[in-house]
Formats: structure tokens, sequence, C-alpha cells
């Protein structure tokens, strides 16, 4: 006979109309304050909120519940001025060629170049690790939608991040293979993304950038 896996009821807040719009709304304007940010203070931040930030991204929805990821929470300065060092070494190939002109030309509005200091001054580096398959007693597990996966628990971690107050970065020092033999990750280990985390520097400024308006990335079909 088959035995169904156990299913709970769902635990479920209902909202009256009203609500569901207000929160909607707010919800908009906490994301539309978040903003990339690449002068960070040395002002520590407590472990714990980063730990926390971690366990909000790892609620994600994932393939067949595989749950795909490794965040790695680096703060020691020796392993942070080792990550800057080598995205430096990448980014130096990138931007002297590697990066084809209309790249380089689409990257002129944020001043970036090969120089990284962020990866030394923020107090945390997030590393997030894709996990391609487990490996059990020497057998291979497939997981299942692992970008996607990945991806949406990286949202989750931005909007935890800066509704607790951080400022984060998405940085791909590309290719990332070094993150693996820096922080020892098992081959099934994928770097992902590179997110340092922390408050901006009392100087930051960002891009003046507008967002698209909701007219041209909804399409009503109402
Ligand atoms: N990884 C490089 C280049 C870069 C690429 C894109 I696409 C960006 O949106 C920003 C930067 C760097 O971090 O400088």
């Amino acid at each position: 006979m088959q035995v169904a896996h156990p299913h709970i009821p769902l635990q479920f807040v209902r909202l009256s109309k009203a609500d569901m719009a207000h929160r909607a709304l707010d919800f908009h304007a906490l994301l539309a304050r978040r903003r990339s940010v690449r002068e960070f203070s040395t002002e520590p931040v407590p472990f714990q909120v980063i730990a926390e930030v971690v366990r909000a991204a790892a609620t994600a929805p994932s393939g067949a519940h595989k749950q795909p990821w490794t965040f790695c929470v680096v703060g020691r300065p020796e392993l942070k001025r080792s990550i800057r060092e080598a995205a430096e070494a990448e980014e130096r190939i990138n931007y002297g060629g590697r990066m084809s002109e209309e790249w380089l030309e689409d990257l002129k509005p944020f001043g970036t170049d090969w120089r990284k200091p962020f990866l030394e001054t923020a107090p945390w580096l997030v590393v997030v690790f894709k996990r391609a398959y487990e490996e059990e007693e020497g057998h291979k597990h497939q997981n299942y939608y692992v970008n996607e996966s990945v991806g949406i628990a990286t949202g989750l971690l931005l909007a935890a991040a800066h509704n607790a107050g951080l400022a984060t970065l998405t940085h791909t020092p590309s290719p990332m293979n070094f993150l693996v033999q820096l922080l020892g990750r098992p081959a099934n280990e994928r770097p992902f993304l590179l997110i340092p985390m922390g408050l901006p520097a009392a100087h930051c400024v960002v891009p003046d950038l507008q967002r698209k308006p909701l007219e041209e990335v909804l399409v009503p079909f109402v």
C-alpha cells in the first residue's frame, strides 16, 4: 500500500483587501529604497544579524525542496583580503579586454573598474554557492532548477538584508572559481554570487538611475 507523504494544515494569514493593498504598497516603498552600494563603512555589524538574513534567504522555494544553496559568511580580515586580491586579479583581466567594448561602455555610468576595496571594507562577505548535486555515501543525487532556486534565495537575501538596514552589492568577479579554493568548498558547490554586506560609507554615492515604470514591465491581461 502506498503511504502518502504526511501533509499538515497550512498556516495562512488572511488579510482584508485594504490591508493587502497597504502592505503591497508599503513593501514596494521599502524595496524601492534598496540600492547597490560600492562604498562601505568599516563599522561592524553583528554576525547574528547576518545569520538571520541568511535564515530568511533559506526559506526560498526550491526544486523538489532540495534547498541547493550554501551561504559562506566571511568576516575574517585576512580571508577578505585574499578574496579581494583574487577578485581584483580576475577583474584586471575583465576590464583589460575580457569584457567586450559594448560591455565596458554599458558599465561607464557606474564608474566601476578592477579595484574592489569594498571586499575588505565591508564587515561581511556573503558568498552564495549553488549545489549542483548532493553526494550521499558515494552516490550522486540530482538537484533541480538550481539557478532558479538559488536566484530566488539570493533575491530574498538582498530583501532581508535591506529590511534589516544593511547595504549590499551583487558582485560577480568572474570567473569565481577562486572562491571554491579560498573557502575550501566541496566539488558539488559552484560560486553563484559574492555579496558584500554592511553599512554604507558616510560619503557613499550611487548612480542616478531610474527604474522602469510599471507600464513597461507589467503586461496586464485582466
Ligand atoms: N564584475 C565586474 C563588471 C561588472 C559587470 C556588470 I553586468 C555590472 O553590472 C557591474 C560590474 C565588476 O564588478 O566590476
